[in-house]
């Protein structure tokens, strides 16, 4: 068998590299002899354009650096400042410019130049994220004949949307080099589809294949995920380990987890919180809401304004609702240790996951896995999230309906204990059978 490449714009950093993707794919490209590549996170004057051996880890591991003008365009620009947007359905926030596309196609171009002096004819490639989808059109024309795979994080807009895209036509071209294009969600696989035949003319057959002039390619679901055994660990292990004063006994506690990006509804769900607030006296000080959010893109406009925003309205519910002895919401903008963030989740009686817009949304999987079986807490996900598609024993919510999801923080902390339990054992037989080893593999077995 030949080697696994695997490719994402970061190199998973660090002597012990973590997080789902890196513990998925660890082992197969250890035990294939595979490298992982990507960008290190340096910016440098003059980057060089051969990739180097990155040898401090558990795997082998090779990286290339960006300059500054790459960064500002391939990476702050095109990736995310327009196909971040546009997959997400914001098309009110593009920022098209010639030279950010020039920038993304420039340091694909590039990579894939690198990329071919360190890849032999059988080793089968997996690139992730909308950063590279371009890299297996470079790699063919440059010679390339392996078999290649493209998984995307995000979700996959509908063909109205995509066209937004001045060169729409081209990112359905960049999709067809692949043999197999995974999607979080049948919801992506099919607008997936639906772009690569009405706005690039393809033709669909059976099984998910689409024929674009000389390419076939296979669009297909394959929901990324987490390791649930060890994540219930991990919490478990958490029980009496949070600082004190995070728990108080008369006190429920509503737990949210999302970088601060403008696709995960946060603002909403402070106006929901606010909302219930206002309807329900009888709660004042006996819940309390803690919103984690470290900031991301930081620079990026769209950026500053969540974060404007969202510090507006949590000042806002506080200063209408807090007294001497309670802050209704506790709003952290820093990342918190993983340990500590599956202790929280483990105690908390609601979790709120409501992205307007999202390919999956691990920090859904995450809660359900860290609940005590025994009292579990409610997982209240919005359906615009990919997780809504396996986990339909949440509470569902529409995230622009603030009232509705108010009436939803009620629901959930009235919900009786069997309830809750029949909820939870639901959701973590989807979590337990449909874990991240079962993703990786099902992507690897349709790559061949
Ligand atoms: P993200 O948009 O980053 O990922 P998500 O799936 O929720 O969203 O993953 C975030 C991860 O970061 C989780 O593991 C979470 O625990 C961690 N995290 C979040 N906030 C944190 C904080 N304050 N401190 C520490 N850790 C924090 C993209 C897509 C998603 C898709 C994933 C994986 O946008 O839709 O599910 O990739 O494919």
């Amino acid at each position: 068998m030949g080697r696994l490449i695997c490719i994402s714009n970061r190199i998973p950093s660090g002597p012990n590299p973590s997080g789902g993707l890196v513990v998925a794919l660890h082992d197969t490209i250890k035990e294939t002899g595979g490298i992982w590549i990507g960008t290190s996170g340096e910016i440098v004057e003059n980057p060089e354009n051969r990739l180097r051996e990155i040898n401090d880890g558990p795997f082998r591991r090779m990286a290339f650096d960006l300059s500054e003008a790459e960064q500002q365009n391939y990476y702050f620009g095109f990736s995310n400042q327009v196909l971040w947007p546009l997959f997400h359905g914001r098309t009110d926030l593009l920022e098209i410019h010639a030279e950010y596309l020039d920038g993304y196609k420039e340091v694909n171009r590039r990579f894939a130049k690198m990329l071919m002096e360190v890849i032999r004819p059988d080793d089968r490639i997996w690139v992730h994220d909308y950063h590279l989808i371009p890299l297996a059109l470079y790699l063919r024309q440059l010679g390339a004949t392996n078999r290649m795979g493209f998984f995307l994080h995000t979700p996959f807009p509908n063909p109205i949307t995509l066209e937004a895209l001045p060169n729409a036509g081209d990112v359905c071209e960049w999709l067809a080099n692949y043999e197999v294009v995974g999607m979080q969600s049948e919801r992506d696989a099919r607008a997936a589809i639906a772009c690569l035949t009405e706005v690039a003319e393809g033709r669909e057959m059976a099984g998910g294949f689409v024929q674009l002039g000389a390419r076939q390619c296979r669009i297909a679901a394959f929901p990324i995920a987490i390791d649930a055994q060890e994540f219930r660990s991990l919490a478990e292990a958490q029980v009496d380990r949070l600082p004190s004063g995070v728990i108080k006994p008369e006190r429920q506690l509503i737990i949210g987890v999302d970088r601060l990006d403008y696709t995960k509804g946060v603002p909403q769900r402070f106006k929901a919180f606010g909302e219930f607030l206002a309807r329900h006296d009888n709660w004042h000080r006996h819940v309390s809401y803690i919103q984690i959010s470290p900031p991301t893109r930081e620079g990026v406009e769209a950026y500053d304004n969540i974060r404007e925003e969202t510090e507006h309205l949590s000042g806002w519910v506080n200063g209408q609702y807090a007294d001497i002895q309670w802050a209704p919401i506790r709003f952290i903008n820093r990342p918190v240790p993983r340990e500590t963030l599956a202790g929280l989740y483990r105690a908390a009686q609601i979790a709120l996951v409501t992205p307007l817009m999202d390919g999956m949304n691990l920090v859904a999987k995450e809660f359900v896995a860290a609940q005590n079986p025994e009292d579990p807490g409610v997982l209240i996900l919005s359906q615009f999230a990919g997780a809504a598609e396996q986990m339909e024993d949440a509470l569902i919510v529409n995230p622009h309906d603030i009232e509705q999801m108010a009436t939803a923080i009620m629901t959930a902390l009235a919900m009786p204990l069997q309830d809750r339990r029949r909820r939870h054992e639901a959701l973590m037989d989807v979590l337990l059978s449909k874990d991240v080893a079962w993703w990786s593999k099902g992507f690897l077995t349709a790559l061949g």
